[in-house]
C-alpha cells in the first residue's frame, strides 16, 4: 500500500496553542487502524467519562464556599479515581524506552527463502512500530546509561503481527533462559538499598558475571562503545537468536536478522555520556523525536545471514548458542529491505508504553530454532503482560491489534473490548457452522516446521556451548586502538566501583582468558595482580557436586583473527545528516561568516544552533539581528557533535573572556569533536587548554586527522568542517590525557 498523507498535529513553538496543524504526516494501514481509537479535543467541550458536559472543572462541590466537600461530587470522584489508577507497572526489564511508527519495504522477493508475504511482495509497504530501550534502568532513568539497547520492531503484516524483538548487540549474556532472572536481579539496583540506578557498575552484577564465563563475549560488547550510542538512529539491531526461514516448498534455512543504520554506527565518549545524563537525560528520546518531527526520517536496512539446514554443524560454534555470532566473513549479510521511521506517536502511554512485543508473534515463513534462550523468551513475553497490562485482553489495546481481523474462541476477562456475536465459543461446533474455522497451510494457516527431534529428557547443556572465550577474543582483536582503550577504561571504571576484591580478581581471571594485555591493563588500573590460580578462579561456578568436565570452559581458538564488522571504526562516515552543530557567538559577530558556514552546514543536513552569552538576539558587526537558540548557561557541548566560532572583534573578545565559552570548547576537544574557527577568532581557541595542540596547518589531511580547522575563508572552512564532522570523532586525541574540561 502506498504511503498516504493527511494533516497531522504538532507543536507550534511560537503559539500558546498546541495541536496546531503542522503539515502532513504519513499514514499507513496501522495508522488508519488506530484512527477510530484516537481522540482530538480541539474545539470540544469537556465532559465526564459518560459524556456529560462539565460546567466547572476548577471547584469541587461543597457545603458553602468554605464548607466541607460533598461526597455527592461525582465529577470530583471520577477525576480523582482515574488519576489514582493512572500508573501501571513498568516493564520488568527495558522499562525506559521510546517508540516510533514507520514502514518497511522489501527490495526483492525473498520467496526462495521464506514464504512470509511481507518479504515476498515488493509492492507492499508494511507498517511498523519500533521501540528502543535501555535494559536495566527504571522508566525515568537516563538514556545514556552504559547498557545494552533494546531494538524491538513490530511488523503489522497482512498475515498478522510479526515482532522482531532484538538488541543493539548480536549476542547475549547467558545461554539458557533459566538464568535470566539471576542476571537481571544481579544488574538491577541492589535489593537492600536500591542503589545504583541504571548502572552495572556494582558488586552484584560483577559477582554474577565473574561466576558466569559464558557472559564473556557479551561483556566485551557491553563494555565497548556500542553501549553508548550517539543516537538510537545510529545503532545496529540484531535478532540475536538463530531463527528459521521456511519457503513455500517447506524448505527451511537458518537465519540471523540484522538492522543496519544508514547513518552508520556511532557512539559518544563515556565522560560525555555521564555529562549528558545530567544535562539532558532524555537525550536519545529527544533526538529520535526531533529527527522524525523535522522530517529527517531514520532508516535501517534489514539484513539476513542465511545458513542452509544441512550446514548446521559446519561452524566451530553452535548456531543455537546465543553467546555466539556468525562472523560476516563466514556468512555475509544480505540487505533485503528498508525500514523508515516517519511518524511520532500521538500518545506515549497509549502507544509506546502499552505496546506488548513478543517473539511468538510470528507469521508463516518464519519459525524458531531450539536456542534455549529463545525458547524461554517464548513463554515470558505474554506472561509478563498479564501483570503489566492487567489481564489477558492486552492484544485488544489499539497499538497491539493486528491490521487483519482476529477470530477465535477466547472470551471475556478484564476489560474485554470485542463484542463477539453468536452462541458458540468452542470448537468443533455444529451450532455455529464450525466457525471460526482452522486454515489449511495453503490458506495461510501457520504450521510449525516439522523438525525431527529424538532425544532424552535431560537438564543439561550441550558441550558445544562451552567455548566461552574465543569470540570474546575475536571481538576484542577486531577493535581499533581507541575502541580497545575504551573497553579497558570501561572495565576499570566498572570494576573500580566493585567493593569486593575477590570479585575483581575473578573478573581478572576471566579477562586473562580473553586477552592478557587487557587483563594486565585493568589489573594495573585496579591496583591488584591477576590471580595466579586462574583455573581455580574460573571454576568457582561449578556446583559442589558437579563434575568439572560437565561445566568447565573449553579452550577454543577462533579460526578468524579479526572481523571488521565488529568494529565501529569502519562504519559509514559520509554524511553529517542530523548532526548537531553549535555556533558560539556574541554581539559583534561576523555575520557574513556565520551565515555562510551555517547555510553550508544546514544544506549538508546538519542542525545548527546559535549559542550566545544570553538569550534573545545578538547584534552582528553589520547590525543584523541574529536569533539566539540557547544561552551558554543552558547549553552544553555534550549535546552537540561539533562547534564553530565565527570572527568579529567584539564577539571574539566577549567569548575569550567567557569561562563558559572556553569550557564549551575545552570539553568539545576532550570529547574528540570537530572544531572550527575563523582565523580572527583564533584568540578564543588560544584561551583553551588545547591551544598548544592546534595543528600547524589546516589542509584537508590535517583536518581529517585532527578535526580542527581554522581559516579566514568561510567557504573553505565550511567544506573542511563538514568533512570533519562526518568523521564523527577524533579518538586519537584522547592519548594526551591532560584536558581540564
Ligand atoms: Fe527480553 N524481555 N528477555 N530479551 N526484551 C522483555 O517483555 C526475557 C532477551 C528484549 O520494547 C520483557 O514486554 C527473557 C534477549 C527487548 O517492549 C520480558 C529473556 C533479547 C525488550 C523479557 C530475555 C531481549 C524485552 C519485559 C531470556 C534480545 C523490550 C517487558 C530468556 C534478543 C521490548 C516485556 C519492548 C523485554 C524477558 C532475553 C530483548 C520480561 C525471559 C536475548 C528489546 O518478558
Amino acid at each position: 500500500m502506498a504511503t498516504k498523507k493527511v494533516t497531522g498535529k504538532g507543536e507550534d513553538k511560537t503559539a500558546d496553542t498546541k495541536n496546531v496543524s503542522k503539515g502532513t504526516q504519513p499514514v499507513n494501514d496501522k495508522i488508519e487502524n488506530l484512527a477510530p481509537h484516537t481522540a482530538d479535543s480541539t474545539g470540544e467541550f469537556m465532559t465526564t467519562n459518560t459524556g456529560l458536559k462539565i460546567n466547572d472543572d476548577q471547584n469541587s462541590l461543597k457545603a458553602g464556599d468554605r464548607g466541607a466537600t460533598l461526597l455527592e461530587d461525582f465529577i470530583l470522584r471520577e477525576k480523582i479515581t482515574h488519576f489514582d489508577h493512572e500508573r501501571i507497572p513498568e516493564r520488568v526489564v527495558h522499562a525506559r524506552g521510546s517508540g516510533a511508527h514507520g514502514v518497511f519495504k522489501v527490495y526483492e522477493s525473498q520467496s526462495a527463502l521464506t514464504k512470509a508475504l511481507f518479504l515476498n511482495d515488493t509492492a507492499a509497504e508494511t507498517p511498523v512500530f519500533v521501540r528502543f530501550s535501555t535494559v536495566a534502568g527504571s522508566k525515568g532513568s537516563t538514556d545514556l546509561a552504559r547498557d545494552v539497547r533494546g531494538f524491538a520492531v513490530r511488523f503489522y503484516t497482512q498475515e498478522g503481527n510479526f515482532d522482531l524483538v532484538g538488541n543493539n548487540m548480536p549476542v547475549f549474556f547467558i545461554q539458557d533462559a533459566i538464568k535470566f532472572p539471576d542476571l537481571i536481579h544481579a544488574v538491577k539496583p541492589e535489593p537492600d538499598n536500591e542503589i545504583p540506578q541504571a548502572a552495572s557498575a556494582h558488586d552484584t552484577f560483577w559477582d554474577f558475571i565473574s561466576l558466569t564465563p559464558e557472559s564473556s563475549h557479551m561483556i566485551m560488547w557491553a563494555m565497548s562503545d556500542r553501549a553508548l550510542p550517539r543516537s538510537y538512529r545510529m545503532m545496529e539491531g540484531f535478532g540475536v537468536h538463530t531463527f528459521r526461514f521456511v519457503n513455500a516448498k517447506g524448505v527451511a534455512s537458518f537465519v540471523k536478522f540484522h538492522w543496519k543504520p544508514l547513518l552508520g554506527v556511532h557512539a559518544v565518549a563515556w565522560d560525555e555520556a555521564q555529562n549528558i545524563s545530567g544535562k539532558d537525560p532524555d537525550f536519545h528520546r529527544r533526538d529520535l523525536w526531533d529527527a522524525i518531527d523535522s522530517g529527517a526520517f531514520p532508516e535501517w536496512e534489514l539484513g539476513v545471514q542465511i545458513v542452509p539446514e544441512e550446514d548446521e554443524f559446519k561452524f566451530e560454534f553452535d548456531l543455537l548458542d546465543p553467546t555466539k555470532l556468525i562472523p560476516e566473513e563466514l556468512v555475509p549479510v544480505q540487505r533485503i529491505g528498508k525500514m523508515t521511521l516517519n511518524r511520532n506517536p500521538d500518545n506515549f502511554f497509549a502507544e509506546t508504553e502499552q505496546v506488548a512485543f513478543h517473539l511468538g508473534h510470528i507469521v508463516p515463513g518464519i519459525d524458531f530454532s531450539n536456542d534455549p534462550l529463545l525458547q524461554g523468551r517464548l513463554f515470558s513475553y505474554t506472561d509478563t503482560q498479564l501483570t503489566r497490562l492487567g489481564g489477558p485482553n492486552f492484544q485488544e489495546i489499539p497499538i497491539n491489534r493486528p491490521i487483519v481481523p482476529v477470530h477465535n474462541n477466547q472470551r471475556d476477562g478484564f476489560m474485554r473490548q470485542t463484542i463477539n456475536k453468536g452462541k458458540t465459543s468452542y470448537s468443533p461446533n455444529a451450532i455455529g457452522g464450525n466457525d471460526p474455522r482452522q486454515a489449511k497451510e495453503a490458506e495461510g494457516g501457520f504450521v510449525s516446521y516439522p523438525e525431527r527431534i529424538s532425544a532424552s529428557k535431560v537438564r543439561a547443556r550441550s558441550k558445544s556451548f562451552f567455548d566461552h572465550f574465543s569470540q570474546a577474543t575475536l571481538f576484542f582483536n577486531s577493535q581499533s586502538e581507541p575502541e580497545k582503550n575504551h573497553i579497558t577504561d570501561a572495565l576499570s571504571f566498572e570494576l573500580g566501583k566493585v567493593k569486593t576484591v575477590a570479585i575483581r580478581e575473578r573478573m581478572l581471571a576471566i579477562l586473562a582468558q580473553i586477552d592478557k594485555g587487557l587483563a594486565a591493563a585493568v589489573a594495573y588500573a585496579l591496583g591488584i595482580h591477576i590471580p595466579e590460580n586462574l583455573a581455580e578462579q574460573l571454576n568457582q561456578n561449578i556446583p559442589a557436586d558437579g563434575d568439572p568436565a560437565d561445566y568447565a570452559s573449553l579452550q577454543v581458538e577462533s579460526s578468524l583473527a579479526q572481523s571488521t564488522a565488529l568494529s565501529m571504526a569502519y562504519t559509514v562516515k559520509d554524511s553529517i545528516q542530523t548532526r548537531k552543530i553549535a555556533i558560539l557567538a556574541a554581539d559583534g559577530v561576523n555575520e557574513k561568516s556565520l551565515t555562510a558556514v551555517k547555510t553550508a552546514v544546514e544544506s549538508a543536513g546538519g542542525v545548527v544552533e546559535i549559542i550566545a552569552p544570553r538569550l534573545g538576539f545578538i547584534t552582528a558587526d553589520n547590525d543584523a539581528k541574529i536569533h539566539v537558540d540557547e544561552s551558554l548557561l543552558g547549553a552544553a557541548s555534550v549535546l552537540f557533535d561539533a562547534v564553530y566560532v565565527p570572527g568579529g572583534t567584539n564577539s571574539v573578545a566577549t567569548l575569550e573572556a567567557d569561562a563558559d565559552a572556553v569550557h564549551f570548547l575545552n570539553e568539545a576537544f576532550k570529547h574528540c569533536k570537530a572544531i572550527a574557527a575563523d582565523s580572527d577568532a583564533a584568540q578564543v581557541l588560544e584561551a583553551t587548554y588545547f591551544s598548544k595542540k592546534l595543528p600547524d596547518e589546516y589542509s584537508e589531511e590535517t583536518v581529517l586527522s585532527e578535526g580542527i580547522v581554522l581559516s579566514d575563508e568561510a567557504k573553505k572552512l565550511a567544506t573542511l568542517f563538514i568533512k570533519a564532522i562526518a568523521q564523527h570523532r577524533f579518538w586519537e586525541r584522547e592519548k594526551p590525557r591532560k584536558i581540564p574540561a
